[in-house]
């Protein structure tokens, strides 16, 4: 049996990435491939608690740049094991609403923990499991934001109550990532309409696992 493939979707809130997962996971089951998605942070029972603490729960209030980090990290390598490990094994391709990049851009870079830390903390917690595809969903920061708030229709999460120079830190972060890993990071203009996106993803699909469409 043919190992699954694993994609991970990264960019800044309102960037499409919902839209476009679900866009993805729906032509891959019209051809037939099992597919699974995660979201990050979140996505097993110790994850869900993770992520409330991150982004809802008052006691997350006063947290450090260095908890922040750790709890990423935290929910990450339990979601990695228990999830999609298993489900890439099984032959079940994964598709992940953020993985690793998102700690480098957000912790490393936006909250000026270093590179060097956090790359060390996420090969801990990710070990060998690198996405065999990224498309990284690029805009404009204020606009994504503008989109994030009209979809939401409820107050910033602690994660979003950020100024808008922190998510324009966290665009060029995402940028640089992407020239670092030409190969894995795919940058998709996500002011583009939502079809042709969707286009642009599935050719890149096609034409970089092309064996699993035969
Ligand atoms: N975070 C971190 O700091 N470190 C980490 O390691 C990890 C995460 C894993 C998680 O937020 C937060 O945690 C996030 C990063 C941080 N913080 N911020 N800010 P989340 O999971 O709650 O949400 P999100 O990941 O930021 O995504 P989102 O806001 O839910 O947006 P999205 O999924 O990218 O977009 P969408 O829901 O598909 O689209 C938003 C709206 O735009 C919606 O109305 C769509 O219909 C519309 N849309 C979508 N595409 C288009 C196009 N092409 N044109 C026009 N309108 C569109």
């Amino acid at each position: 049996m043919k190992r699954g493939i694993f994609i991970s979707f990264e960019g800044s809130e309102g960037c499409g990435k919902s839209t476009q997962i679900a866009r993805l996971e729906s032509r891959l089951r019209d051809v037939g491939i099992a597919v699974l998605r995660t979201r990050e942070p979140g996505g097993t029972a110790v994850g869900e608690r993770i992520r409330d603490l991150l982004q809802h729960a008052p006691e997350g209030a006063g947290m450090t740049s260095e908890a922040e980090l750790l709890l990423f990290a935290a929910s990450r390598a339990q979601l990695v094991r228990e999830v999609i490990q298993p489900a890439l094994d099984a032959g079940t391709w994964v598709i992940a609403d953020r993985f690793l990049d998102s700690t480098t851009v957000y912790q490393g870079i936006g909250r000026g923990l270093g590179l060097e830390a956090v790359g060390a903390i996420n090969a801990f917690a990710v070990g060998e499991r690198l996405p065999d595809a990224t498309f990284l969903l690029d805009m404009d920061a204020a606009v994504g934001h503008a989109r994030a708030v009209a979809s939401r229709g409820d107050a910033p999460d602690r994660m979003e109550d950020q100024p808008l120079a922190f998510f324009e830190t966290v665009r060029q972060g995402y940028l640089d990532l992407a020239k670092a890993h030409p190969q894995r990071i795919h940058v998709i203009d996500a002011s583009d309409g939502i079809e042709r996106i969707e286009q642009r993803i599935w050719l890149q699909c096609r034409r970089q696992f092309d064996e699993f469409f035969r």
